[in-house]
């Protein structure tokens, strides 16, 4: 079989490529709304090569900006399992979206033909889903042309989170065995997990959760339904996706986690106990007040450590043999908990890039792998032998059973797919209904070293190239060097910048012993950046002023 050329040109044209470069980046494709259409349309043509390559198994594509702004819009490719998709097709997908004719588009589709020995007599079909974003419809019609003008087949199930789509293609590839996949059967299979943990024991105080005024508002009241009042009552704030202009302004997880401090909508009090989703709801960070009224972050180090804890107990509780549990971190995890982890926890940590595909695939190495970013996102992946060992074990005494069946609950709540605001959420209620334990006390498990997390502008964020786990840059020359030598003049001084895969922008991250020298060094390093590696539009003034030396100038 070959391409229907005429079919690809004529489905094209209703999707004409404008004067502008594509990456597939970190999170796929992710920049303003408006110039997104042909990069849409390009997708549904990877999409049905992709399942092809799979021997017609279903590929998801999911359309969001996840925590962006109401007027971006992206789109990721969802692998069989729910994975994200295969790096090695990253350059294709890119390759694809920046194709400006019919002629450089069938030659871009015919080499990833000849490269990946497409059949292209395989049948395909791809799943669509969307946040809330008001571009997501007629970007979800330009990706199903795509789809459609290489003869695959495209199921729309509108309106949902990024997790609820990675589930449903998983589903949709095990016959049914990872779950029903239809959005009842991922509320369904989320609340009875939940309830085999928590029933019978006594149940929390009010979850007040920030929805980023995104898809996750919703989902979570639909959620809510299926969980009975007497064991979980939650309060759904900042739901409004009706105004589009809302959509994670000044709410959601990347606002309280970057910000440290609480989203609008709430009046915060001490005692209440809170969380924030992001726009597609795959991340979560907890917050609330302290007894002196100071504001505190759960964040996703301390949910992994949450989790990991509460793993390890129970694996030890019911005795099932031989399980190693792992956790996996990225540069952002605070210099805290990586000591706690491997200290208190006692726990192996390896650190990856940026990026949940690079963590996810790191924690498939443990029995039990626990990954988080700092900023909320993760889960927990349980091995098929770890499963099985679960359920081959039979327990003798009433604790190993009990932990055994906490055990089992745990595997069907926690997504297995990617990281799951929802599912999080109920996990980290389940352990802490489990423990008997306040926000406060697992807050106190460790002390976060005062971080500070800035962005600066630059004309060419490719000029910086991180190496060892984002740890460090290989490339501008001599910049690490001058990074290291400001580094070590704070005490607990932890520096490091990269290149944003999801904006214009290169990151700098800083640690320190206090708050002040926390955001010095941020300032510091950004100033460095900024006048002396191309930094582009307005100086901010918070940036500080270095000599050649190193030194501090006014
Ligand atoms: P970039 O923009 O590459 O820093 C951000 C997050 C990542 C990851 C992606 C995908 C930080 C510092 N960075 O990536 O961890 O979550 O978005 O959404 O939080
Ligand atoms: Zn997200």
């Amino acid at each position: 079989m070959s391409l229907n050329n005429d079919k690809i040109d004529e489905l094209f044209k209703k999707h004409p490529k404008l004067d502008v470069t594509y990456t597939y980046g970190t999170a796929g494709f992710r920049t303003k709304g408006e110039v997104l259409d042909s990069v849409m349309f390009s997708v549904g043509l990877l999409a049905v090569l992709r399942s092809q390559k799979h021997s017609g198994k279903v590929i998801g594509a999911m359309v969001t900006a996840s925590h962006n702004p109401a007027e971006d819009n992206g789109v990721k490719l969802v692998e069989p399992m729910g994975e994200m998709l295969a790096q090695s097709w990253e350059s294709y997908a890119t390759e694809l979206a920046n194709a400006g004719t019919t002629e450089e588009l069938l030659k871009a589709l015919n080499n990833v033909i000849a490269k990946e020995s497409i059949d292209l007599s395989q049948p395909a079909k791809v799943v669509v889903g969307r946040d809330t974003r008001p571009s997501g419809e007629g970007l979800v019609a330009a990706l199903s042309d795509g789809v459609k003008a290489l003869g695959g087949t495209i199921t729309d199930y509108g309106l949902m989170t990024t997790p609820q789509l990675h589930y449903i293609t998983r589903c949709l590839n095990t016959q049914g065995a990872y779950g029903e996949p239809t959005e009842e059967g991922y509320y369904k299979k989320l609340a009875e997990a939940f309830k085999r943990i928590v029933t019978g024991k006594v149940k929390q105080s009010t979850l007040y959760i920030d929805g980023a005024n995104g898809i996750g508002a919703p989902t979570l009241q639909k959620l809510a339904k299926f969980i009975p009042e007497e064991i979980l009552s939650v309060k759904v704030v900042n739901d409004d996706t009706a105004t589009a202009s809302k959509l994670n302004l000044k709410s959601g997880a990347d606002f309280v986690k970057v910000g440290q401090k609480k989203p609008d909508g709430f009046d915060l009090q001490p005692g209440m106990r809170c969380a924030s989703l992001d726009g597609d709801a795959d991340r979560i960070v907890f917050w609330y007040l302290n007894k002196e009224g100071t504001f505190k972050l759960l964040d996703g180090d301390k949910i992994a450590t949450l989790a990991a804890g509460f793993i390890m107990g129970l694996v030890k509780a019911a005795k099932v043999p031989n399980i190693q549990v792992g956790l996996v971190q990225t540069a952002y995890a605070n210099g805290s908990a990586t000591a706690y982890v491997k200290d208190t926890l006692q726990v192996p940590v390896v650190f990856t890039a940026t990026g949940v595909k690079h963590l996810h695939h790191a924690a498939e190495e443990f029995d039990v792998g626990v990954y988080f970013e700092a900023n909320g996102h993760g889960t927990v992946l349980f091995s098929p032998g770890a499963i099985k060992a679960f359920h081959s074990t039979q327990g003798t005494t009433d604790e190993e059973k009990k932990a055994l069946e906490t055990l089992r609950a745990l595997t069907d709540l926690i997504n297995q797919t990617v990281g799951d605001a929802l599912s999080d959420m109920l996990m980290v209620e389940a352990i802490l209904v489990s423990q008997q334990r306040s926000y406060a006390d697992w807050d106190s498990a460790y002390s976060d070293l005062p971080s500070r997390l800035e962005k600066v502008k630059v004309s060419n964020r490719l000029e910086f190239v991180a190496i060892k786990a984002d740890t460090e840059l290989s490339k501008p020359d001599g910049l690490q060097q001058k990074i290291n030598q400001q580094m070590s003049k704070f005490k607990n001084g932890r520096s490091f910048v990269r290149p944003s895969g999801t904006e214009d922008v290169v990151r700098v991250y800083a640690e320190a012993d206090t708050q002040a020298n926390a955001d010095l060094l941020a300032h510091i390093v950004c100033g460095i950046i900024f006048d002396y590696h191309g930094g582009v539009g307005e100086r901010p003034r918070a940036f500080q002023k270095v000599d050649k030396e190193g030194n501090t100038t006014a």
